[in-house]
């Protein structure tokens, strides 16, 4: 701080006050953007979008461009009002560089700005700058451009006049360069961008935001403008399933200061895609918003099908369950000071917000039936149903639980277990096909290694209902191995092996057959992937021998780097693997199962977007071919790749 310039001295004690702010923001930025992995990386970029979101929320923006710059610096553009530019009279300083210099100062000055937008740890702008090599902003109002400019939060000069402007163009521009000390990685990417973009399009109707690539690599550009909010966003999610009845519900309302929007629809799927959000922030473990959403349906359901005789007497009341079965909704609220609860603090506590959710839904959703009671009816009858699969899924686990085949009493008879009988140690392979499967019971260390066999493609568990899961052979081989049980029995503790390792073949079919798998284990117990037990094994896909030497590719890239440096001549003899059972047991354990010197994936799921997840699945997995072919050709993504 003694190379502080004369324009920031002039200020005095208070200004030493914001630079030690900063200083600590530079010190310990994990505290303020959660990490300085690639992930805050792209925090920054939504910090300062959250701002402009806020301008639009309040009605007086609605188109945000956000540009990653060559040597990825990033410009968010926006067209609201423009930051106050006047003295904010407590700091002395004009208003915007206490926006860029004071920790902690929100939207909140002045009056007017309704606050309801917030990062993920509500923090803005001034940590943005403060994590950056260098950031400037230029803001257009009552017909003059401003412009200051700041290095690592210090400032570098006085907010100037730069130039004049049409009186009627307003807005505000900034452009940041993440800090390279700070952050471990500094390239940004469009995916991630987009999703989170496109999400944030979704949660505020009329909002358009352009996304642009601009970088030499793969220029691009992404436009997203839903006139319909998360009405969109629920067909969106169900663009791939085939839904029941045609209206997208959609309820409205505000009570208690909480600004409520709910939208869903049904397809005949059975599993349920319910979303909630908190100020545009996703809340993976829901909360009051949530459960408000819940009780209201359930009640009113439960309340029109009774009384419309759809429900006897003498039956049963739908539970919950029963009404979300193939539900598709998004929850939004809006408070103004939310608080985050849970381990992870995704989870909203303000009570407030359950009852304005359970009024509003419930109020709505009665009227709604009254007037469309086709859907009305619809939607019960499925409700039914899935209460009679409940019911014969009950039986049905219970025999099996009963015979003890759920519960790890009897292992199934494919199964080479390890012989440690301590999880820490042990790691099951779940192997496409016999033949593959024996070479890897031959290949396996005995004692920290298990093989399980499947046969074939195993069930789709998004197409069929719990029953027939329950019934599956190579499904209860699963549970019962892994020892943890599933659903509401579901127990980490009693998980058997600390790896989950699946091992297919290199090809499409293999690929499908992981995700098959891996949907099966991320509807049932999604915990061993958040928990980070489940892999991919990454068996190569060509060998390379020359002089009685052997090498292994993984990839096409890999083969190519490996004959570069061995040499292009007729001594290669090259092999290319089109499926485990081609290799020999030593082979596969050499390139595949040997922890010294094999390649794992660690699927994992991202928490911020769950949505997207959920497409995914159910895009790869559902009964509409041409959206499947269209997303597979555009991203065949759904695991992080994490080498071990
Ligand atoms: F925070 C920030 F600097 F990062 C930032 C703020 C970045 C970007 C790209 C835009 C914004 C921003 C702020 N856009 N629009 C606004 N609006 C205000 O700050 C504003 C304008 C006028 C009034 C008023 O009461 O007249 C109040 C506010 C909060």
């Amino acid at each position: 701080m003694s190379n502080d310039t004369s324009v920031t001295n002039e200020y005095g004690a208070d200004q030493i006050q914001i630079l030690e702010g900063l200083e600590a923001v530079r010190k310990r930025p994990g505290m303020y953007i959660g990490s300085t992995s690639v992930r805050g990386l792209h925090h920054l970029v939504y910090e300062i979008v959250d701002n402009s979101v806020d301008e639009a929320l309040a009605g007086y923006c609605d188109t945000i461009y956000v540009t990653i710059n060559p040597g990825n610096t990033i410009t968010v553009v926006d067209n609201g009002r423009g930051i106050p530019v006047g003295i904010n009279h407590k700091a002395g300083i004009p208003a915007v560089e206490v926006v860029f210099t004071v920790l902690h100062a929100g939207g909140k000055f002045g009056g007017g700005g309704y606050k309801v937008s917030g990062g993920l740890h509500g923090v803005g702008a001034s940590v943005v700058n403060a994590l950056s090599d260098w950031l400037e902003v230029t803001i257009y109002k009552d017909g003059n451009v401003y412009r200051q400019k700041y290095e690592r939060g210090h400032v570098v000069n006085k907010l100037e006049i730069v130039d004049t402007c049409d009186k009627e163009k307003t807005g505000t521009t900034v452009t940041f360069k993440p800090d390279g000390t700070i952050f471990e990685e500094t390239v940004y990417s469009f995916d991630t961008l987009k999703t989170r973009l496109r999400e944030i399009a979704f949660l505020t109707k009329g909002l358009k935001i352009v996304l642009e690539d601009a970088r030499e690599e793969n220029p691009q550009k992404k436009e997203f403008h839903y006139e319909g909010g998360i009405k969109e966003f629920v067909s969106y999610i169900n663009k791939s399933k085939t839904a029941i009845y045609e209206d997208i519900l959609y309820f409205e309302g505000q009570k208690d200061k909480v600004y409520v929007e709910v939208a869903m629809q049904h397809n005949d799927s059975y599993n349920e895609s319910v979303f909630s959000f908190v100020n545009n922030i996703t809340t993976p473990e829901g909360g009051t918003h949530l459960t408000g959403f819940r009780n209201a349906i359930t009640k009113t359901f439960n309340d029109y099908a009774r009384s419309n005789k759809l429900l006897k007497d003498s039956e049963q009341n739908l539970t919950g369950d029963d009404i979300r079965e193939g539900l598709t909704a998004i929850i939004s609220v809006k408070v103004e000071e939310p608080q985050f609860e849970g381990q992870t603090k995704q989870k909203l506590g303000n009570s407030e917000a359950r009852g304005a959710v359970e009024n509003i839904v419930s109020e709505q959703l009665t009227y709604y039936l009254e007037q469309n009671p086709t859907v009305a009816r619809m939607i019960c009858e499925k409700s039914i149903m899935a209460q009679r699969a409940r019911e014969a899924a009950r039986k049905a686990r219970e025999m099996t639980r009963r015979k003890g085949a759920l519960d790890g009493m009897s292992l199934p008879g494919k199964l080479a277990d390890c012989s440690d009988k301590n999880p820490e140690n042990c790691e099951i392979f779940i192997v496409e096909g016999d033949s593959a499967g024996g070479s890897a019971k031959t290949a396996r260390s005995r004692a920290t290694q298990a093989i399980l066999p499947l046969r074939g493609k195993i069930l789709n568990v998004e197409k069929a209902r719990l029953d027939k899961i329950y019934a599956n052979a190579e499904i209860k081989a699963m549970i019962t191995a892994f020892g943890t049980g599933i659903h509401d029995d579901f127990d980490i503790s009693k998980l058997r092996y600390n790896k989950i390792i699946i091992m297919t073949d290199a090809d499409v079919d293999g690929a499908h057959i992981s995700t098959l798998m891996l949907t099966f284990i991320y509807r049932f117990m999604p915990d061993l992937i958040k928990e980070g037990h489940v892999y991919l094994a990454q068996p190569p896909l060509y060998k390379l021998e020359k002089n009685k030497k052997t090498w292994y590719a993984y990839s096409d890239e890999e083969l190519n780097q490996i004959i570069n440096e061995v040499g292009r001549d007729q001594n290669n003899k090259i092999q290319r693997y089109k499926g485990l059972g081609e290799m020999d047991a030593e082979q596969l354990w050499e390139t595949t199962m040997d922890p010294e010197r094999r390649v794992l994936l660690r699927v994992n799921i991202d928490e911020e977007a769950v949505s997207e997840l959920d497409l995914t699945f159910t895009t790869l997995m559902g009964d509409k071919v041409e959206p499947r072919r269209e997303f597979i050709e555009e991203n065949a993504k759904f695991v992080t790749n994490l080498d071990i």
